[in-house]
């Protein structure tokens, strides 16, 4: 049951705990509020709250689950497969005014934090102590670290660093009967049961709201250099991984096609790397490692040069030469997305990305010939990021219908190598149809199980994930 036909209904439930402007039902506050990154949902929400502390999220979900309301829990709506959107009356708990850096513990290297911080701002926070938060990726600058935990974002340093559930040390969490959990109090050892942490990690809003975490932080590393490399054949991606993980440690090993390369810098987001004929190039990878590799690094280069697996390459020698480079790779995403691409987010284990590539790319070119497929992503961890983009002239619904019904073709690649159809984004209402391809029935009996222990009423977060 929602309070749509009764507007005022948000009002007097929520009133109870929230000042009235901590309650939005103006059709521009749903509009914005509604929705994450996705297109193709229509958003409808009935009522935008703000909390500011745990226990006014704790009494919100304690009246949603009194009123008979559903809830969508909302960090920085950075999300690309929908989970924070509200699309049949929810009310979205915002977690825009949870925003307080509340704790900094040098000897533990942790940093308390309410899960509204911006995920930018934990790294510039880190880097103002001396030290480092490793987990980055595109949309840093907006996205909260609550959101980073409920999806364990990735990005573009996991090969080194791990995901975001490396660096949750603790948490806050509220969960759908409105109990509050404080789980691992920041403690590298804790061997007294279920790590109930990490059932949170990674469960898109579905058992809880994070509200509170407590993010571990690390010495910084040396400055990093980038490489860039052209690449002609796509079975050279991993030859040149291959190459470079056996003699010097990576902190990000990237790739991009020629096509997404090109919509960045049409877009004005970043400058051509090549001039001459490696600009040409088909591919590119981009690698990005610790200064004092730099030598070995250009070794590596010159004796993949002499076999043809790379035709050129650019590497940078300032901080701000490294921020231009990996502008190609960072800006993919944004540049493409007035295209309204449809969005492939898989993984498989690196032994078998080098086979997957193939057969990928055969499937791609036969099933999407009248499309523009733009290939980029992660393909150090195994995570490959394929955009296909919408033709001007074809109306949106027509479009995601096709590329739905393509999907179970390019998820039988990924199930077949036992892979995953979302690697990083989380399966929302985007993949939700699809996640038989990654996840037993087994399994999902028991999810539903774990979501019956926490979300008895089913309030947080319906209709996302199963
Ligand atoms: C990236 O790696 C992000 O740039 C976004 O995960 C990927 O938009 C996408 O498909
Ligand atoms: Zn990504």
């Amino acid at each position: 049951m929602t309070d749509r036909d009764q507007p005022k209904s948000a009002f007097e439930v929520y009133g109870q705990v929230l000042a009235a402007e901590r309650i939005r039902c103006d059709a521009d506050s749903l509009a914005v509020w509604g929705h994450d990154r996705t297109t193709s949902f229509q958003a409808d929400p009935a009522a935008i709250l703000f909390p500011e502390t745990t226990s006014e999220v704790a009494a919100i979900v304690r009246m949603a689950n009194a009123s008979g309301h559903a809830l969508v829990p909302s960090g920085g709506r950075t999300g690309l497969s929908g989970g924070a959107v509200a699309r049949t009356g929810e009310v979205v708990v915002s977690l825009d005014r949870m925003n307080r850096i509340e704790k900094f513990n040098p000897t533990d290297r942790l940093l308390t934090c309410q899960a509204g911080v911006i995920t930018q701002v934990i790294q510039e926070t880190a880097q103002e102590k001396g030290l480092f938060y490793p987990v980055d990726f595109a949309s840093a600058g907006s996205s909260h670290i609550g959101g980073n935990v409920a999806t364990n974002a990735g990005g573009i340093r996991v090969i080194r660093y791990g995901l975001t559930r490396q660096w949750i040390a603790g948490m806050t969490v509220v969960t759908g009967t409105g109990d509050v959990l404080r789980l691992n109090h920041g403690l590298i050892k804790n061997a007294t049961g279920y790590d109930l942490r990490h059932l949170f990690i990674g469960s898109e809003g579905t058992l809880g709201i994070v509200t509170e975490v407590d993010v571990r932080l690390c010495m910084q590393p040396e400055p990093q250099r980038v490489l860039v490399l052209a690449v002609p054949q796509l079975s050279g991606l991993m030859q040149i991984l291959a190459a470079y993980s056996a003699r010097i440690e990576l902190s990000a090993f990237e790739f991009f096609s020629d096509l997404a390369m090109r919509r960045v810098i049409a877009r004005g987001r970043a400058v051509r790397p090549f001039a001459g004929d490696a600009g040409d190039s088909p591919l590119f990878a981009l690698l990005e490692f610790d200064q004092s590799a730099e030598e070995e690094a250009l070794d590596i280069f010159e004796a993949l040069l002499a076999t043809g697996v790379v035709t050129d390459g650019v590497i940078s020698r300032s901080d701000a030469q490294a921020r231009a480079l990996w502008a190609l790779r960072e800006n993919i995403s944004e540049s493409l997305a007035p295209e309204r691409p449809y969005k492939n987010d898989i993984s498989v284990r690196i032994e078998d990305v080098p086979d997957f590539l193939v057969s990928v790319d055969r499937l791609v070119s036969r099933a999407y010939p009248d499309f523009e497929v733009c290939w980029y992503g992660h393909i150090g961890d195994g995570n490959l990021h394929l955009n296909i983009l919408k033709p001007g002239n074809m109306a949106e619904a027509e479009f995601v219908a096709v590329c739905h019904h393509i999907s179970p073709e390019l998820f039988a690649e990924v199930h077949k190598r036992s892979g995953s159809i979302s690697a990083e984004h989380g399966v929302g209402l985007l993949k939700r149809d699809f996640l038989g391809f990654s996840r037993s029935p087994e399994e999902v009996a028991a999810m539903r199980a774990i979501k019956a222990v926490f979300d008895p009423n089913g309030v947080l977060n319906p209709g996302k994930l199963f």
